[in-house]
Parts: C-alpha cells; structure tokens; sequence
C-alpha cells in the first residue's frame, strides 16, 4: 500500500505575541504618582467616622484587576452619601437664592404687640431670607415670566419667626383646598413634561379660565411685576392678614409690605426671554456679586394697621387672599430695614435645607381666619417632614433658633441631639430641670368669639367680587404698564392650543375692562369678543391705587443697574476710562465687552475684558455704550453678535451712548437712532438717560396689543 504522503498541515498563524499582562498593583500598596498627601496646609481626609483615609484614589481589590471588595467601606461609605446627595425639591418654589442678614427695628409697635422684634428700637434680628420662582424646578432658569417667592426666617430673641410670602400682594385662589390643583395646572403638564418654568399652556389657562377668583392675581401675573429685574428690586408681601395682640390681648390687623431701597424696576419682556438663554443664572447671581462686592441689599419693613370696625368698612373682605388693602385707604408706616450682608456658606446646607412655615410664629403675633393661611398653617411642616427626611429638621443649623430651646421630642430620624436624663414628660416630679409652660411668655391665641353660625364646607358672600379689585389694578398702571399686560395676555393665550380656554379667558376680561379684553382678542385674531360670564357680585369701580404702578415709582438711580461698554483693539483708552469712571462714580456697575478677551487699546497697552462679545448679550446690562475705531467698527457692522449687540438694547429701550463707528453698526441694524441714542463724550447726558429705560420708543418698535 501506497501511502499518500500527506503535505504537512501548515500551522495557523500564531497570533501575536500577547504581552504578558502586567499582574503587578501600580501603584503599589496604597500609594501613587498621583495620590496627594496630607501636610503643609492640609488637613487629614478621614471618612464621616473620622478614620483617616491612606488612598483616595483606588477601591479594594483582592488583586489589581480582581472584582472589586465589599469590605471597602470607604468606597461604600463614600459612594452612599453621593447616592444621597439630592433630596425631595420643593414640590413649588424649587428654585431659590438665599442670603443671610438682620432685621432692625426703626419705630416701636408697642402700643400693638408684644412681640419683642417689633418693639425693641434698634435691635437687630439676624435673618435669612430666600426668594424663588413658583414653578420651574430647582435646575430651571431665573427669568420666567412667574411670582417670586419672598420668605424670611427670623431667628427672634422669642424663637423664629417665618413670614413667607411673594412679590405679589394677592393670591390665585381664596381656599388652600383649591392648592394642589393650582400648582397642577400650572407646573409642567404630567403626560408630556413641559413647560418647565411657565404658565403659558392649556392645562394653566384652563384652570384659571375655570376660578373667576383668580382674576385679580392674573392681573399682577401678566404686569412686569412677574419679570423683575433684580430680586434687589422686588417687592415682598405677606399678603394675608396677620393679628398683632398686646399684653391684654387686644387685637389689631396687620398687613407686612417689603419695600426694595433701590426701587422697583423690571426687564422687558422679550429680555426676560433672552436673559433665560444669555444667562440661566441671572437673578442668583446678581444678588451674589451685588452682596459679595459689599453692596448689600436692603429693603424697608413697612405695616398696614387696621382695627377690626375699620376692616368691616372696607368694601371688599381682607380675609380674602384675592383682595388686597390699598395703601391710599390703609397707610403704610415703615417700621424696619431689612439687610441681607453675607452669602450662603454653602447652597444646600442653607439654600435648600431652609424650612420656612407659616405656623413659625412668635408671642404677640398671630393668624387670622384667612382660610388660604389657615391650610398653609399645616401644609409647611408635612411636606418638610418628607423632604428632610423626618421630625428633626428643626436641628439642622439653617433651621435651629437662635435661643435657648427645650421640649420633651424625642427620638426619631436623624435625631443630632443627645437628650439626657430620665424625664421626657410632663407633669413630672423628678427632673428640676425638664422645661416647662410658662403662662408669662408663652404663646397666646387671640381669644376670638367663636361664630354661631353652622358647620360646613363654607365660602363667604364676602368674597364674591371677582372682578373690581382687577379692574382697579389695571387702571392704576401707566400705559406703557396697561400695554404690557395686554401684551402678555396675547402671548401666554398664543400658548394655549385649545380655543375655548383662549376664549373663556377673554370672556372674564370683559367683567374687568372691555377694552383690555378687545385688545387681547384682537392680539389673538378672534373674529367677536366672546361672551363674558355672569359676575357672582356687581363689579364695581374702586379708587385707583397709583402706588401700585412701577413705571412712575422707579429710583431715579443708577445703583444696582449695570452698564455694558463695548471695546475692541484700537478703542479709545482715555474715552474708556472717562466713561467707565463717571459711571461707577455715579453708582453703577461697569462691565467691558470685546470680541476678544484680551485687546490692545489705542495706548497700546494690553486690556482683558470681562466679557466677551458673542456670550456676553446686551440683555445682561441696562444701559450700553461703545468706544470703538472707525475701523473696527467697521469689521463689526458685518458682526451678527455686534448688530444684535445694539438692536437688541435699543428694543429694550436702553440708552445707547453711541460713537461715530457705533453709528456704522446701528445702521447696519436698521436702527434709527432716537433721543435714547448720545454721543459717548456726552457722559452726564448718557448716565441721565440710563437711570430709566426709553418708553416712549416702545411703541415706534413693538406692536403691543
Ligand atoms: Fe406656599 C413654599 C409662599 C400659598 C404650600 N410658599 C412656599 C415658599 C413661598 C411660599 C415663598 C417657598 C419658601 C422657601 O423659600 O423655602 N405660598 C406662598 C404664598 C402663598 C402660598 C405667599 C399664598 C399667599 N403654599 C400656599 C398654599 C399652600 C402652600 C395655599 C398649601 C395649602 N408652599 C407650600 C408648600 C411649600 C411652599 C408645599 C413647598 C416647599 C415648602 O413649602 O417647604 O408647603
């Protein structure tokens, strides 16, 4: 037998030659190139038991590329605490910013109440006061067209004192059971998830279209109230009626009104909206710098005071939250100052762990039968229960009075204190030392007569006009302020898919003033007005209350406001340092913008600006000027950030000190330079001009409804 030689099998190709794996811990043991030691300055990292750390770099492992160890309990530790790091957000008032502060009293009250804050002349009550928008949640922006939350904390000498309110006087709705369904309707629809931050959509409209009560508060939400400016310049109210009691027990109502130092004064509605893309921090980080660089915030602390018979005089019932007190009909008499002087330390520590509740309240004041206070009085302290995790919030520092305090609470989640002793009741016989009442100085209840009306689920006769506390709010305002709201209304329903919302809104606009309601039906292209709904009480005409207008009210100031100068190479030294140093000297801010962050100026020298042209938008400042060279004027005419740089501060009604190359670049925008528009020599004409915006331009460049 033959045998076939058989070709020798070719062997496959070997794969290359693996390296060996290097089976060695780099870095060896416990340390590294990278890993920092402690010394010199720095302490020793310890994990939250205080046991010092030799890595922060590398988990445990039982060799360098084996599974990772569930003995690591630093990496358990550390990685648990991360999970942990965010809690529950305010369910409303998500977003804040917050600063500490005092209070000073300027004018006893004695002769009202006993509550010593408001008595002793002179002393100052350390604060904490956090302002919010309503609906948009903690990561959204600062400018939405919204309410403004107002809550100041004050750590009394006779426990804390919470006065919560908002930027407005009056609220949505009369009864805290018609709550969750307010922020329902105006929070991100729960299907789809949007709008983050704004109360332009059906669900919103739909509700409100459906509580005539809420007319009067839709009012204040479509003025430029609900776009400020600045939280230095917003007002604060505590909207209910509050009881101040004497040492006999004697009652007198009180209204708390916060009046901002440097006036009120708001954006313009198309640069609310680009602030939201210019800058999604701009309130918070207004109030930060201003307070950082040592100007601090202040407001005024003002009371409207009435007796009882002078309330049953006033044609509408101040126990409802939809109805406020004029000042022209009840003055207000301030009391107080307000400064906030010092930043958070840390923003979740203070910022988010902050407690406010309307039930926080000191001896000498008191609740009144306002029956939105009175749910508000048990909705604080439940939802807290759940967003700080248990009963013992009132421990964390932000939340702690500043006096002495003692019960017999025990026990619970995250309990810090360490109680001590045998005795965690009352009455007792064995601890001299367990707290105890105190008929003296404890908390005394206005002793009301009780109604002898009857038990039921109950909305006062009072409360039935709608509609005339409106009316009398829209007529208080300037044009300029009536056109605004008539344009936001056009806006906000332009949101509104479903037609019958659009138009049952317009319906209620009729009962406050017919020509609003034809404007924004006008606005919105309907073809007649639609019927307006039957008013549950005869509408009628109040006084007017000019003094709730903000136009006419702003500061004839330029402290607080910014001016932006834009540079570029070649600009002007001297022209620069002239503008900038008149204007700070008048007491604005000043920031420079170029194109790039570094130039060089006509002297040569080299110059960093604090912005830069395409990221730093006019809507950031209230008034801009422009030093430029013919030539680079020339190159920045043909500039998209440049020409929008100017349009869009002259649509925002800002003065402009423009120079002959700053011409170029307006042109370019088809801009026609107005009275609003100065040359940048003219310094004091410019820094006249920028204490207010240019009104009567608005109507020459927006169609307003
Ligand atoms: Fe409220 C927070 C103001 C009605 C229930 N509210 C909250 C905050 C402010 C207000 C400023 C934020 C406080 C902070 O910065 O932490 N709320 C008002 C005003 C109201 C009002 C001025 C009407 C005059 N609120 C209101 C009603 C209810 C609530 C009728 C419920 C019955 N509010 C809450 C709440 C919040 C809150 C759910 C959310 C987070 C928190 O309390 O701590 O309990």
């Amino acid at each position: 037998m033959t045998s076939k030689k058989t070709a020798p099998r070719k062997s496959p190709t070997p794969p290359a030659a693996a390296p060996r794996r290097d089976r060695s811990a780099l870095p060896r043991g416990n340390g590294g190139e990278t890993q920092q030691q402690a010394g010199g300055g720095h302490p020793v990292m310890t994990t939250a038991q205080g046991i010092a750390l030799a890595d922060n770099q590398n988990s445990l492992r039982p060799t360098a590329r084996g599974p990772t160890l569930l003995e690591d309990f630093i990496l358990r530790e550390k990685i648990t605490h991360f999970d942990h790091e965010r809690i529950p957000e305010r369910i409303v008032h998500a977003r804040g910013s917050a600063a500490h502060g005092y209070f000073e009293l300027t004018k006893s009250l004695a002769k009202f109440t006993t509550a010593r804050l408001l008595t002793e002349k002179g002393v100052r009550t350390p604060v904490f006061t956090r302002f919010s928008t309503v609906a948009g949640g903690a990561g959204s922006v600062d400018t939405p067209r919204d309410v403004r939350g107002f809550a100041v904390k004050f750590y009394t000498q006779q426990g804390n004192w919470d006065l919560v309110g908002n930027n407005i006087p009056v609220f949505f709705i009369q009864d805290a059971m018609k709550f969750p369904d307010l922020v329902h309707a105006v929070k991100m629809e729960p299907d789809r998830g949007w709008p983050q931050a704004g109360s332009a959509h059906d669900t919103f409209w739909d509700f409100v279209s459906l509580m005539p009560e809420s007319m009067h508060m839709i009012m204040w939400a479509m003025s430029d109230r609900t776009i400020p400016r600045s939280l230095r310049m917003i007002e604060g109210f505590g909207v209910h009626s509050f009881r101040l009691l004497d040492a006999e027990g004697k009652s007198t109502f009180a209204k708390f009104h916060w009046r901002p130092k440097l006036g009120i004064q708001s954006t313009v509605w198309d640069e609310a909206v680009k602030l939201q893309a210019a800058d999604n921090d701009f309130h918070r980080r207004d109030l930060w710098e201003a307070i950082d660089a040592g100007d601090f915030p202040e407001w005024e602390f003002a009371v409207q005071l009435f007796t009882e018979a002078e309330a049953e005089a006033f044609p509408f019932d101040h126990l409802d939250p939809t109805k406020l007190v004029p000042e022209e009909l009840v003055p207000l008499q301030v009391i107080g100052r307000m400064v906030l002087d010092r930043n958070p330390d840390n923003l979740f520590a203070e910022t988010e762990q902050v407690a406010f509740c309307p039930a926080n309240i000191v001896p000498g004041i008191d609740f009144s039968n306002d029956p939105l206070l009175q749910g508000r009085l048990f909705s604080y302290l439940d939802t807290q229960l759940s967003r700080l995790g248990g009963p013992n919030f009132h421990q964390i520092p932000i939340n702690a009075p500043k006096c002495p305090f003692a019960n017999h609470q025990r026990d619970g989640h995250m309990q810090m204190d360490v109680p001590k002793g045998r005795v965690a009741y009352e009455p007792s016989s064995l601890d001299p030392e367990s707290p105890r009442a105190s008929r003296a100085d404890g908390f005394r209840h206005f002793a009301e007569a009780a109604d002898d009306g009857r038990k039921g689920r109950l909305r006062p006769a009072s409360f039935a006009d709608h509609y005339s506390q409106a009316r009398m709010f829209l007529h208080s305002q300037s044009a300029p302020e009536q056109a605004h709201m008539a344009s936001a209304l056009v806006f906000e329903l332009s949101k509104v898919g479903t037609a019958h919302v659009r138009e049952a809104i317009v319906g209620h606009l009729r009962n406050i003033d017919e020509e609003l309601a034809q404007r924004v039906a006008d606005g919105l292209g309907l073809a007649a007005l639609p019927p307006a709904p039957e008013p549950a009480a005869p509408v009628v005409d109040l006084p007017l209350s000019p003094a709730l207008r903000i136009i006419d009210r702003m500061k004839d100031t330029l402290q607080g406001r910014c001016i932006g100068i834009l540079v570029a190479d070649g600009s002007d030294a001297a022209g620069l340092a002239a503008l900038a140093k008149a204007a700070k000297k008048a007491g604005a801010q000043v920031k420079v913008v170029a194109p790039k962050l570094s130039i060089r100026l006509s002297d040569g020298k080299p110059f960093d600006a604090d912005g830069q042209l395409a990221g730093t938008p006019s809507a950031l400042f209230d008034a801009v000027a422009s030093v430029l060279s013919l030539e680079a004027a020339e190159a920045l005419k043909d500039e998209a950030a440049a020409v929008d740089w100017f349009r869009d501060a002259f649509g925002h009604l800002k003065a402009i000190a423009a120079c002959q190359g700053t011409r170029m670049i307006l042109k370019a925008g088809g801009i026609k330079p107005d009275a609003g528009v100065v040359d940048p020599k003219e310094i004091d004409a410019f820094l006249a001009l920028a204490k207010t915006r240019q009104w009567k331009r608005e109507p020459k460049l927006r169609t307003l409804a």
